[in-house]
């Protein structure tokens, strides 16, 4: 499925005519996007993947899951240090369990569907636009720019921001039961925090800030979750839950740090130690 004709092959071009740079389809999917992003800070492009291959998509992603690093975390929603300094009630100082585990990009073959449209030029193109950007990168992480982020039964996803603003991401494989995305569109802003509303939700008294999401396989998510808190709730049942997460930036060249590299992924590369240390030195000049 290699070559030019990939993005015909997976998307379902009937609905989202990628292919067609200057077609008013494209122009109108970009438009819808855009609008439901300013609106609400998410947007769902339904039924991304042609249906016929829902089931490769659901399958490919099963067969990588048991590659993903199992490590629960004691976390904050903001992903800052548990022992930061703060004054009492301030929501980091609440410690979630984060039971999420990560399949790294590395692990996830170049003829898989997911790896294939994180890499597609058009699909970027298309992507960058809908989040009003000139264009997006790969994230140049080697671990982190495309994972599969797997939920077991037992576990979840606990609320939190992201680090990046914009995410993109698709369902490949629905929980039994549970497994709901939720989130709280633009809780905070780049000049407000709203900490007692954050803390609200995450004590259960914030039903008022929060939406919820019905995901399926093939559907593509767009969302600013830098702004917008929200987690996985639990998952139960038989089945884990499988989303692939595809990480752009708007820079090109950035690359995790070893220590959260370690985290999430429980290795670290040559890249992310040689990152580390021209960051140090401010070049990337040999020693
Ligand atoms: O798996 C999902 O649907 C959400 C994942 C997420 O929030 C994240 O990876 O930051
Ligand atoms: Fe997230």
């Amino acid at each position: 499925m290699a070559g030019f004709g990939v993005l015909d092959e997976i998307v379902d071009t009937a609905r989202y005519p990628l292919t067609d740079p200057h077609g008013s389809g494209r122009r109108e999917a970009i438009a819808r996007a855009r609008a439901e992003l300013a609106e609400d800070g998410c947007t769902v492009l339904r039924e991304f993947i042609r249906p016929e291959l829902i089931e490769t998509l659901r399958a490919q992603g099963e067969r990588i899951a048991p590659q993903a690093h199992y490590q629960v975390e004691r976390v904050n929603a903001y992903n800052i240090p548990l022992d930061t300094e703060l004054p009492q009630g301030h929501p980091a100082k609440i410690v979630l369990e984060r039971g999420n585990a990560f399949v790294p990009r590395d692990r996830i073959p170049a003829e898989a569907l997911i790896q294939q449209l994180y890499t597609e030029p058009r699909f970027q193109a298309f992507v960058a636009e809908c989040f009003g950007l000139d264009a997006l990168h790969e994230f140049a992480d080697p671990l982190a720019g495309l994972t599969l982020n797997v939920v077991a039964p037992g576990m979840s996803h606990p609320w939190h921001f992201d680090t990046n603003e914009f995410t993109v991401s698709m369902l490949t494989q629905p929980a039994e039961t549970g497994g709901g995305f939720e989130y709280c569109p633009g809780i905070r802003t780049p000049e407000a925090e709203n900490l007692d509303d954050v803390h609200a939700v995450l004590t259960g008294g914030g039903e008022r800030f929060i939406k919820r999401l019905e995901l399926r396989p093939g559907d593509l998510q767009l969302f600013r979750g830098r702004f917008s808190l929200h987690r996985v709730t639990p998952v139960s049942g038989a089945r884990q839950r499988h989303s692939a997460i595809f990480a752009y930036t708007d820079r090109p060249g950035i690359i995790g740090t070893v220590e959260r590299t370690r985290q999430l992924f429980g290795r670290v590369l040559p890249d992310h130690f040689a990152a580390a240390a021209a960051a140090v030195r401010g070049d990337r000049l040999l020693d």
